[in-house]
């Protein structure tokens, strides 16, 4: 059974990943309408798709273990961008900010000693180390190509060969 505070915090977590495949799908859309970012785009649509999962992979543990996932409301996320360079740094913040999350909530897990909140979370503490590693790896790459076009170009086509999941 999950106590008060514990059941919060995973509600809150489910609000925080409906969010983050929000944001992935605004990154998804916008890349569709810009010329030659059909893979950055791809890349994000799996990333939005991902994310619900995710969220909805706590709602079923948080009814499972007698508490109640409620269905947030939610912001509208950041639409247009001013460069692909920003997009991948909002990218970078946002998987930070989910892994701070993460931590917090493994932190209360073991403060209330809820193992079972605790063992479902280390699927997440794990995932988001993997998260992290993409984000700040395509980011690493962009800062290398720079401004030069050819560079985009090769980085569009092979986004997909960062994901190291699959
Ligand atoms: Fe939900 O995995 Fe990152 O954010």
């Amino acid at each position: 059974m999950l106590s008060k505070s514990i059941q919060e915090a995973l509600n809150k977590q489910v609000q925080m990943e409906a969010e983050s495949s929000q944001a992935y799908l605004a990154m998804a859309s916008w890349t569709e309408i810009q010329p030659g970012l059909e893979g950055v785009s791809n890349f994000f649509y799996q990333q939005s798709d991902e994310e619900r999962q995710h969220m909805l992979k706590l709602v079923r543990f948080i009814n499972e273990r007698g508490g109640y996932a409620m269905v947030p409301a939610l912001e509208q996320p950041m639409v247009t961008f001013p460069s692909i360079k920003k997009l991948f740094e909002e990218y970078l913040n946002h998987e930070l900010k989910v892994s701070n999350s993460i931590n917090d909530l493994v932190h209360l897990s073991l403060s209330e000693k809820d193992y079972a909140t605790h063992n479902f979370l280390q699927w997440y503490v794990n995932e988001q180390i993997e998260e992290e590693r993409v984000a700040r790896t395509l980011n690493d790459k962009l800062e290398l190509i720079g401004d030069d076009r050819s560079g985009l170009y090769l980085f569009d086509r092979d986004i997909m060969n960062y994901r190291g999941k699959e």
